[in-house]
């Protein structure tokens, strides 16, 4: 069945995702200060080729142009992200007038453009004057977010409603501290557990404090859960067990951890296990626990898991010991996941039935496909569209079936660094041209405008 406008609610943000440190480049350039991105991905070996977030997309540089291909697309709504070290440099203290300015200006052009700005206070991009004092590790990370929190809304709240606090704390915490593939590459598990604690009581703090600054009716804050569904391999005991702890490591910690201020029994075992339950408190996180107005979902695919008696807990789960995530079943995206739209309807389904009431966006959702096909000049990228597609019409039926989703955001709207990974994959609907920095709408971009404008999606490019 093709995707069209009618079958969302009327008014549903239709939208857009990127992040800064992954699209604006201009790293050192009007007082933003270096942070943890900066510092990994110009480490010797950390990232594929070498490539590091330098020029990026070159958006600090094309604000204007980029909002004027998101108004060409028709999206009414554009989720970023703000860069921590532009608005205060040192991570805590001084703040960075050029850098509030840049935000200001984006948020503006927005607002002219009539697309709604959903800011996200953090994508994994710490200052790394931070890192060097403990980083996520540290207890005094919490006020470290805060105050950066409490200064996004004093600058820019009044162009700002829609406030996310920390994107996907799973990959920033555990890619980052316990598998180490991310920044600031570090693979101690006792760390991993703490940022993770860390990260989830800095959302509750944030939340709270920004509620009390210049607060407005229409303010709304929440976190952002890349939520994974963890399917065993066969129905085994042990492969339900295994796949059991990777949901409860993945996707419970966080759930729980964000939306009721507790965390689940095999989490505390963990924190016993890697010896920091004494360095949790476990009763200061549900006293400060700020009650979500929203929850970010982002969904890219399933994790099929295996047991394996002598297979070591993966670094990016510590503790599920013998569990082992295997290829999924099926066509493949460049990431090597599945394309596995039935795993975005499960969890949306999931969170709507253990938190009702709970709004929810899909802030991310999108591929990385071979782009090397032209057709009459235009990236052919008719996986991406029929990934798009697929994902939008789940998301339909969870929506007709009781889901309070209010938005659906592409990931991404350009071409843009993947982490550890450069520019080797690419999730645009728009492509870049890493060497010039020019913009080209793919197919998929002219697919997803075709949706904005109420026409049934085109099978071909369409006039540009
Ligand atoms: C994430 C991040 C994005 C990634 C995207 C593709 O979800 O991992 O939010 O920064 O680039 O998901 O991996």
């Amino acid at each position: 069945m093709d995707i069209t406008r009618d079958r969302f609610p009327s008014d549903f943000l239709w939208g857009v995702a990127t992040s800064a440190y992954q699209i604006e480049g201009a790293v050192t350039e009007d007082g933003r200060g270096p942070t943890i991105w900066d510092e990994f991905s110009h480490t010797p070996g950390r990232t594929r080729d070498g490539d590091t977030g330098d020029v990026a997309a070159d958006h600090y540089h094309r604000l204007h142009p980029d909002v004027a291909l998101m108004g060409d697309i028709g999206v009414n709504a554009y989720r970023f992200s703000i860069a921590w070290s532009r608005l205060l440099p040192d991570g805590v203290g001084r703040v960075e007038p050029r850098g509030v300015a840049f935000y200001r200006e984006l948020c503006e052009a927005l607002h002219a453009a009539g697309i709604t700005p959903v800011a996200t206070l953090y994508h994994w991009d710490l200052p790394a004057v931070l890192q060097g004092r403990g980083g996520w590790g540290e207890r005094d990370s919490v006020e470290w977010f805060t105050e950066y929190a409490v200064a996004a809304k004093a600058h820019l709240g009044d162009l700002v409603a829609l406030w996310t606090t920390i994107n996907e704390p799973w990959c920033a915490a555990f890619l980052g501290h316990g598998s180490g593939v991310h920044a600031p590459g570090l693979s101690d598990p006792a760390c991993a557990y703490l940022a993770a604690h860390h990260m989830v009581l800095a959302h509750h703090s944030a939340v709270g404090a920004m509620r009390q600054v210049s607060p407005r009716r229409d303010d709304r804050f929440g976190a952002v859960l890349n939520l994974i569904p963890a399917r065993p391999v066969t129905t085994s005991a042990a492969d339900t067990r295994a796949a059991d702890l990777v949901d409860v490591i993945h996707n419970r910690q966080f759930l729980e951890g964000v939306l009721r201020g507790t965390y689940p029994a095999e989490i505390r075992e963990m924190h016993q296990r890697f010896g920091i339950a004494g360095r949790i408190d476990l009763a200061e996180l549900s006293s400060r626990r700020a009650p979500s107005d929203l929850l970010g979902v982002n969904y890219y695919n399933i994790n099929h898991i295996a047991y394996r008696p002598e297979a070591p807990a993966p670094g990016e789960y510590p503790g599920a010991d013998g569990a082992v995530i295997v290829p999924p079943p099926g066509r493949l995206t460049e990431m090597g996941w599945g394309v596995e739209p039935e795993g975005l309807g499960w969890m949306l389904d999931r969170v709507t039935r253990e938190h009702p009431g709970l709004p929810l966006y899909v802030l991310e959702n999108g591929a990385a496909f071979p782009d090397d096909r032209m057709v009459d000049g235009v990236v052919d990228d008719a996986n991406r569209i029929e990934y798009l597609r697929l994902h939008l019409a789940v998301l339909a039926d969870s929506i007709a079936a009781g889901a309070d989703v209010r938005g659906y955001f592409v990931w991404s709207l350009l071409d843009n660094f993947e982490w550890a990974l450069g520019y080797s994959k690419r999730f645009g609907i728009v492509a870049v041209d890493q060497a010039t920095g020019h913009r080209a709408l793919k197919r998929s971009g002219f697919w997803y405008r075709d949706l904005m404008r109420g026409q049934g999606p085109s099978s071909q490019p369409a006039s540009k």
